[in-house]
């Protein structure tokens, strides 16, 4: 996508309109751009600038707020084109953004990936002690546990819900990490069974997994 194109989106982030976002991904869907080149190059870089506005004190958590908000409703209308490769089912799948955080949007969309991918998918949402997770695993017993953190302060939180999974059952579910400041090497040192950097590598990760352990 050209610079130009991530400005229109960058934009439509910031506007307090959201006609302006749901028009212009409107207009990308339309074109028939693939809704992975409309996510990754167009809303994502976007909100990657906004990140740094953020960061650089620029802007302030209303304006971040605000430009989750355009997100989610694009993101919302992508959702029929993201999961429109269903096939058949492949596992139960539970995931969460761990305890003391709140953001979502990355975990929605490997909600949406794992989902379009077949999975039978238990979303726990936000702010999710371990409690929760190892409450929801064996009433689900899933194939698959994913945990997602934005803030290098929570993802600590990863390795006492993994300790505590562990304890429960050495060897299911198989538990995947993301989120912004998560690392590969971060997942080998709590003993994660993988990383995947954004959505589709988290499908193509649990996947790996699963043909492994059969
Ligand atoms: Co926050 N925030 N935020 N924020 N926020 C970050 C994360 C930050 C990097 C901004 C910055 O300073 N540059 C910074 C963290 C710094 C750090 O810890 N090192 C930060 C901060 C500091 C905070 C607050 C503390 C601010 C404050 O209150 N002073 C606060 C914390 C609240 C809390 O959680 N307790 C806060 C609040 C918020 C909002 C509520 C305003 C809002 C979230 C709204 C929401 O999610 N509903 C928000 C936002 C939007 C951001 C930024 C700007 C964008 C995050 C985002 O949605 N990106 C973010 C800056 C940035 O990341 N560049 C920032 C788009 C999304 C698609 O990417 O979530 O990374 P991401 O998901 C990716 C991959 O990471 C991966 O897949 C996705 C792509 O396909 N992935 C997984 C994610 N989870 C996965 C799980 C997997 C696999 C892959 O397997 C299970």
């Amino acid at each position: 996508m050209l610079n130009e194109e991530v400005d229109l989106f960058y934009k439509a982030l910031k506007d307090t309109n959201l006609l302006t976002i749901e028009h212009l991904t409107k207009q990308y869907i339309e074109k028939q751009l693939s809704p992975l080149v409309i996510l990754n190059e167009g809303l994502i870089a976007a909100m990657e600038r906004i990140g740094q506005e953020f960061k650089a004190q620029q802007i302030w958590v209303p304006e971040v707020l605000l430009a989750a908000r355009n997100m989610h409703r694009a993101i919302e209308m992508l959702k029929p084109e993201l999961i429109k490769t269903k096939t058949e089912p492949r596992g139960k799948f539970i995931i969460g953004t761990v305890k003391g955080d709140i953001h979502d949007i990355g975990k929605n969309l490997v909600v949406i990936m794992m989902t379009g991918a077949g999975y039978e998918v238990t979303d726990l949402g936000i702010d999710v002690p371990r409690e929760r997770f190892l409450e929801a695993i064996s009433q689900i017993n899933p194939d698959l546990v994913g945990l997602s953190a934005l803030l290098t302060t929570t993802m600590l939180e990863m390795e006492n819900i993994i300790k505590g999974i562990r304890e429960a059952n050495p060897s299911r579910p198989k538990v995947i990490i993301g989120g912004a400041p998560v690392t590969q090497k971060f997942a080998e040192k709590i003993g994660a069974d993988g990383y995947a950097e954004d959505a589709v590598r988290a499908v193509e990760l649990a996947n790996r997994l699963l043909r492994e352990r059969s």
